[in-house]
Protein backbone atom coordinates (compact mmCIF):
# COMPACT_ATOMS: atom_id res chain seq x y z
CA UNK A 1 0.00 0.00 0.00
CA UNK A 2 1.53 3.57 -0.54
CA UNK A 3 2.80 5.25 2.42
CA UNK A 4 1.74 8.52 3.14
CA UNK A 5 4.96 9.57 2.30
CA UNK A 6 5.01 8.56 -1.11
CA UNK A 7 1.46 10.09 -1.19
CA UNK A 8 3.31 13.48 -1.70
CA UNK A 9 3.99 11.98 -5.31
CA UNK A 10 0.88 11.49 -6.23
CA UNK A 11 -0.39 15.04 -5.09
CA UNK A 12 2.78 16.66 -7.15
CA UNK A 13 1.43 14.81 -10.45
CA UNK A 14 -2.17 15.88 -9.34
CA UNK A 15 -0.90 19.87 -8.86
CA UNK A 16 1.46 19.62 -11.66
CA UNK A 17 4.58 20.18 -10.02
CA UNK A 18 6.35 19.88 -12.92
CA UNK A 19 9.51 22.00 -11.93
CA UNK A 20 9.97 20.00 -8.57
CA UNK A 21 8.86 16.36 -8.90
CA UNK A 22 12.10 15.82 -10.32
CA UNK A 23 14.05 16.29 -7.21
CA UNK A 24 11.49 14.48 -5.21
CA UNK A 25 11.94 11.28 -6.80
CA UNK A 26 15.70 12.18 -6.37
CA UNK A 27 14.89 12.29 -2.80
CA UNK A 28 13.06 9.43 -2.12
CA UNK A 29 15.58 7.35 -3.85
CA UNK A 30 18.48 8.50 -1.77
CA UNK A 31 16.26 7.67 1.25
CA UNK A 32 15.96 4.02 -0.07
CA UNK A 33 12.31 4.23 -1.35
CA UNK A 34 11.81 1.26 -3.60
CA UNK A 35 11.67 2.34 -7.35
CA UNK A 36 8.93 0.68 -8.52
CA UNK A 37 6.62 1.82 -5.13
CA UNK A 38 7.77 5.55 -6.60
CA UNK A 39 6.31 4.39 -10.08
CA UNK A 40 3.02 3.05 -8.13
CA UNK A 41 2.75 6.45 -6.29
CA UNK A 42 3.43 8.15 -9.47
CA UNK A 43 1.19 6.64 -11.86
CA UNK A 44 -2.09 6.95 -9.27
CA UNK A 45 -1.44 10.93 -9.83
CA UNK A 46 -2.17 10.11 -13.71
CA UNK A 47 -5.39 8.10 -12.71
CA UNK A 48 -6.37 10.57 -10.81
CA UNK A 49 -5.35 13.56 -13.35
CA UNK A 50 -7.26 11.83 -16.41
CA UNK A 51 -10.94 11.55 -14.05
CA UNK A 52 -10.13 15.48 -13.45
CA UNK A 53 -10.38 15.77 -17.23
CA UNK A 54 -12.77 13.30 -17.69
CA UNK A 55 -15.08 15.19 -15.35
CA UNK A 56 -14.17 18.48 -16.90
CA UNK A 57 -11.99 19.89 -13.87
CA UNK A 58 -8.80 19.90 -15.81
CA UNK A 59 -8.43 21.01 -19.50
CA UNK A 60 -5.59 20.30 -22.08
CA UNK A 61 -3.48 22.51 -20.86
CA UNK A 62 -3.10 20.42 -17.68
CA UNK A 63 -3.21 17.00 -19.02
CA UNK A 64 -0.07 18.31 -21.48
CA UNK A 65 1.74 19.23 -18.39
CA UNK A 66 0.91 16.60 -16.58
CA UNK A 67 2.70 14.40 -19.23
CA UNK A 68 5.61 16.76 -18.72
CA UNK A 69 5.84 15.77 -14.49
CA UNK A 70 5.66 12.70 -15.76
CA UNK A 71 8.18 12.77 -17.88
CA UNK A 72 10.40 14.63 -15.37
CA UNK A 73 9.60 12.05 -13.57
CA UNK A 74 11.01 9.25 -15.07
CA UNK A 75 14.18 10.74 -15.56
CA UNK A 76 15.06 10.69 -12.61
CA UNK A 77 13.38 7.25 -12.02
CA UNK A 78 14.58 5.42 -14.95
CA UNK A 79 18.15 5.00 -13.65
CA UNK A 80 16.98 3.26 -10.28
CA UNK A 81 14.98 0.91 -12.20
CA UNK A 82 17.59 -0.22 -15.06
CA UNK A 83 19.88 -0.60 -12.07
CA UNK A 84 17.52 -3.46 -11.21
CA UNK A 85 18.47 -5.46 -14.03
CA UNK A 86 21.72 -7.90 -14.08
CA UNK A 87 21.33 -10.08 -17.51
CA UNK A 88 24.51 -9.39 -19.85
CA UNK A 89 22.03 -10.78 -22.87
CA UNK A 90 19.36 -8.78 -23.75
CA UNK A 91 16.20 -9.51 -25.05
CA UNK A 92 15.21 -6.17 -27.73
CA UNK A 93 11.98 -4.74 -27.84
CA UNK A 94 11.05 -1.88 -30.07
CA UNK A 95 8.14 0.28 -28.07
CA UNK A 96 6.25 3.12 -30.25
CA UNK A 97 2.89 4.93 -30.04
CA UNK A 98 1.06 4.40 -33.52
CA UNK A 99 0.64 6.97 -36.23
CA UNK A 100 -1.79 9.61 -35.76
CA UNK A 101 -1.70 9.27 -32.07
CA UNK A 102 0.62 11.89 -29.06
CA UNK A 103 0.24 10.11 -26.19
CA UNK A 104 3.20 8.46 -24.40
CA UNK A 105 2.73 8.66 -20.75
CA UNK A 106 1.11 4.57 -20.61
CA UNK A 107 4.27 3.51 -23.26
CA UNK A 108 6.41 4.98 -20.99
CA UNK A 109 6.17 3.53 -18.07
CA UNK A 110 6.00 0.50 -19.77
CA UNK A 111 9.10 1.13 -21.34
CA UNK A 112 10.60 1.63 -17.84
CA UNK A 113 9.29 -1.84 -16.19
CA UNK A 114 10.67 -3.48 -19.40
CA UNK A 115 14.05 -1.54 -18.67
CA UNK A 116 13.87 -2.94 -14.99
CA UNK A 117 13.18 -6.40 -16.16
CA UNK A 118 16.18 -6.31 -18.06
CA UNK A 119 14.88 -5.81 -21.70
CA UNK A 120 16.43 -3.30 -24.12
CA UNK A 121 14.14 -0.90 -25.41
CA UNK A 122 14.40 1.23 -28.40
CA UNK A 123 11.41 3.97 -28.23
CA UNK A 124 10.74 5.08 -31.43
CA UNK A 125 8.26 7.99 -29.50
CA UNK A 126 4.86 8.78 -30.97
CA UNK A 127 2.78 8.98 -33.78
CA UNK A 128 5.39 6.53 -35.48
CA UNK A 129 5.12 5.44 -38.97
CA UNK A 130 5.23 1.56 -39.50
CA UNK A 131 7.88 2.39 -42.13
CA UNK A 132 10.12 3.50 -39.06
CA UNK A 133 9.27 0.22 -37.31
CA UNK A 134 10.36 -1.83 -40.51
CA UNK A 135 13.62 0.20 -40.51
CA UNK A 136 14.11 -0.20 -36.92
CA UNK A 137 13.41 -4.20 -36.90
CA UNK A 138 15.85 -4.50 -39.92
CA UNK A 139 18.75 -2.42 -37.96
CA UNK A 140 18.28 -3.88 -34.24
CA UNK A 141 16.80 -7.67 -35.04
CA UNK A 142 14.32 -6.92 -32.53
CA UNK A 143 11.54 -9.76 -32.04
CA UNK A 144 8.65 -7.90 -30.12
CA UNK A 145 7.53 -4.68 -31.18
CA UNK A 146 4.78 -3.03 -28.15
CA UNK A 147 2.61 -0.61 -29.79
CA UNK A 148 0.29 1.76 -27.83
CA UNK A 149 -2.72 3.77 -28.99
CA UNK A 150 -5.43 5.67 -26.64
CA UNK A 151 -7.49 7.02 -29.88
CA UNK A 152 -9.93 5.22 -31.24
CA UNK A 153 -9.33 6.64 -34.27
CA UNK A 154 -5.83 5.38 -34.14
CA UNK A 155 -6.62 1.75 -33.34
CA UNK A 156 -6.67 0.67 -37.27
CA UNK A 157 -3.19 2.00 -37.72
CA UNK A 158 -1.68 -1.10 -35.93
CA UNK A 159 -2.83 -3.17 -38.62
CA UNK A 160 -0.48 -0.94 -40.88
CA UNK A 161 2.39 -1.92 -39.28
CA UNK A 162 1.52 -5.67 -39.39
CA UNK A 163 0.99 -4.96 -43.54
CA UNK A 164 4.20 -3.39 -43.74
CA UNK A 165 5.91 -6.11 -41.86
CA UNK A 166 4.38 -8.48 -43.94
CA UNK A 167 5.48 -6.36 -47.15
CA UNK A 168 9.24 -6.37 -45.60
CA UNK A 169 8.65 -10.36 -45.41
CA UNK A 170 9.10 -9.78 -41.28
CA UNK A 171 6.03 -10.39 -39.87
CA UNK A 172 6.57 -14.14 -38.96
CA UNK A 173 9.84 -13.28 -37.49
CA UNK A 174 8.14 -10.48 -34.70
CA UNK A 175 5.60 -10.25 -32.28
CA UNK A 176 3.49 -6.91 -31.96
CA UNK A 177 1.60 -6.89 -28.18
CA UNK A 178 -0.50 -3.82 -28.74
CA UNK A 179 -1.92 -1.97 -25.48
CA UNK A 180 -3.90 1.65 -24.63
CA UNK A 181 -6.72 2.81 -23.24
CA UNK A 182 -8.87 2.66 -26.34
CA UNK A 183 -7.88 -1.31 -26.88
CA UNK A 184 -8.66 -4.95 -25.36
CA UNK A 185 -8.02 -8.26 -26.64
CA UNK A 186 -10.89 -8.55 -29.54
CA UNK A 187 -9.65 -5.35 -30.97
CA UNK A 188 -5.85 -6.17 -30.69
CA UNK A 189 -6.94 -9.75 -32.51
CA UNK A 190 -9.50 -7.79 -35.44
CA UNK A 191 -5.87 -5.38 -36.12
CA UNK A 192 -3.60 -8.59 -36.47
CA UNK A 193 -1.68 -7.83 -32.99
CA UNK A 194 -0.29 -11.39 -31.30
CA UNK A 195 -1.11 -10.10 -27.99
CA UNK A 196 -2.57 -7.37 -25.75
CA UNK A 197 -1.99 -6.13 -22.35
CA UNK A 198 -3.92 -4.21 -20.09
CA UNK A 199 -1.51 -2.59 -17.81
CA UNK A 200 2.33 -2.54 -18.22
CA UNK A 201 2.47 -5.13 -15.26
CA UNK A 202 0.32 -7.27 -17.69
CA UNK A 203 2.70 -5.84 -20.75
CA UNK A 204 5.55 -6.99 -19.48
CA UNK A 205 3.92 -10.78 -18.09
CA UNK A 206 2.76 -11.29 -21.64
CA UNK A 207 5.89 -10.20 -23.03
CA UNK A 208 7.56 -12.75 -21.05
CA UNK A 209 5.44 -15.34 -22.24
CA UNK A 210 5.72 -14.47 -26.35
CA UNK A 211 9.35 -14.60 -26.42
CA UNK A 212 9.27 -18.14 -24.83
C1 LIG B 1 -2.88 12.78 -20.76
C2 LIG B 1 -3.88 12.76 -21.91
C3 LIG B 1 -3.57 13.53 -23.03
C4 LIG B 1 -2.22 14.28 -23.19
C5 LIG B 1 -1.15 13.26 -23.57
C6 LIG B 1 0.21 13.64 -23.00
C7 LIG B 1 1.20 12.54 -23.28
N1 LIG B 1 2.45 12.96 -23.40
O1 LIG B 1 0.89 11.36 -23.36
C8 LIG B 1 -2.54 15.27 -24.36
C9 LIG B 1 -2.96 16.59 -23.82
C10 LIG B 1 -1.43 15.48 -25.38
C11 LIG B 1 -3.78 14.61 -24.99
C12 LIG B 1 -4.23 14.95 -26.24
C13 LIG B 1 -5.41 14.46 -26.79
N2 LIG B 1 -6.30 13.63 -26.18
CO1 LIG B 1 -5.94 12.72 -24.52
N3 LIG B 1 -5.96 11.98 -22.80
C14 LIG B 1 -5.10 12.01 -21.84
C15 LIG B 1 -5.69 11.23 -20.62
C16 LIG B 1 -6.29 12.22 -19.63
C17 LIG B 1 -4.74 10.37 -19.84
C18 LIG B 1 -3.93 9.38 -20.66
C19 LIG B 1 -2.82 8.82 -19.81
O2 LIG B 1 -1.67 9.21 -19.94
N4 LIG B 1 -3.20 7.95 -18.87
C20 LIG B 1 -2.23 7.36 -17.89
C21 LIG B 1 -1.51 6.19 -18.53
C22 LIG B 1 -0.55 5.58 -17.50
O3 LIG B 1 -2.48 5.22 -18.88
P1 LIG B 1 -2.54 4.53 -20.32
O4 LIG B 1 -2.00 5.42 -21.36
O5 LIG B 1 -3.87 3.93 -20.52
O6 LIG B 1 -1.45 3.35 -20.21
C23 LIG B 1 -1.60 2.21 -19.40
C24 LIG B 1 -2.27 1.03 -20.12
O7 LIG B 1 -3.22 1.43 -21.07
C25 LIG B 1 -1.12 0.25 -20.67
N5 LIG B 1 -0.53 0.56 -21.96
C26 LIG B 1 -0.43 1.71 -22.64
N6 LIG B 1 0.24 1.54 -23.77
C27 LIG B 1 0.59 0.24 -23.83
C28 LIG B 1 1.29 -0.48 -24.79
C29 LIG B 1 1.49 -1.84 -24.60
C30 LIG B 1 2.26 -2.62 -25.64
C31 LIG B 1 0.98 -2.49 -23.44
C32 LIG B 1 1.19 -3.94 -23.25
C33 LIG B 1 0.30 -1.76 -22.46
C34 LIG B 1 0.10 -0.40 -22.67
O8 LIG B 1 -0.13 0.42 -19.67
C35 LIG B 1 -0.18 1.74 -19.14
C36 LIG B 1 0.24 1.71 -17.69
O9 LIG B 1 -0.41 0.75 -16.96
C37 LIG B 1 -6.80 10.36 -21.31
C38 LIG B 1 -7.99 9.98 -20.44
C39 LIG B 1 -7.77 8.70 -19.69
N7 LIG B 1 -8.34 8.65 -18.52
O10 LIG B 1 -7.13 7.78 -20.20
C40 LIG B 1 -7.20 11.27 -22.48
C41 LIG B 1 -7.77 10.64 -23.75
C42 LIG B 1 -6.99 9.39 -24.14
N8 LIG B 1 -7.53 11.69 -24.74
C43 LIG B 1 -8.51 11.81 -25.59
C44 LIG B 1 -8.57 12.77 -26.63
C45 LIG B 1 -9.86 12.85 -27.40
C46 LIG B 1 -7.47 13.59 -26.92
C47 LIG B 1 -7.38 14.63 -28.04
C48 LIG B 1 -7.99 14.24 -29.40
C49 LIG B 1 -8.01 15.92 -27.47
C50 LIG B 1 -8.16 17.10 -28.41
N9 LIG B 1 -9.39 17.51 -28.51
O11 LIG B 1 -7.21 17.55 -29.00
C51 LIG B 1 -5.85 14.84 -28.16
C52 LIG B 1 -5.25 13.87 -29.18
C53 LIG B 1 -3.93 14.26 -29.71
C54 LIG B 1 -3.32 13.11 -30.50
N10 LIG B 1 -3.26 13.21 -31.81
O12 LIG B 1 -2.93 12.12 -29.93
C55 LIG B 1 -9.63 10.80 -25.32
C56 LIG B 1 -9.63 9.64 -26.32
C57 LIG B 1 -11.04 9.23 -26.71
C58 LIG B 1 -11.00 8.09 -27.65
N11 LIG B 1 -11.48 6.97 -27.19
O13 LIG B 1 -10.54 8.18 -28.76
C59 LIG B 1 -9.35 10.41 -23.83
C60 LIG B 1 -9.78 8.98 -23.45
C61 LIG B 1 -10.08 11.46 -22.93
C62 LIG B 1 -11.59 11.43 -23.09
N12 LIG B 1 -12.30 10.70 -22.27
O14 LIG B 1 -12.11 12.08 -23.97
N13 LIG B 1 -4.36 13.72 -24.14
Amino acid sequence: MESDKLKKLTEYVIELEVDDIYDLVLKYLDEGEDPFEILNALSQGMDEVGRLYEEKEYYLTELVLAGEVMKEAMKALNPALAASDKSDDKIKIILATVKGDNHDIGKNILGSLLLSAGFEIYDLGMDVDENKIVEKIKETGAKIIGLSTLLTTTIENIKDVHNALEKAGLRDKVKIIVGGASLNMDLAKQVCADDYGADAIEGVKQIKKLIK
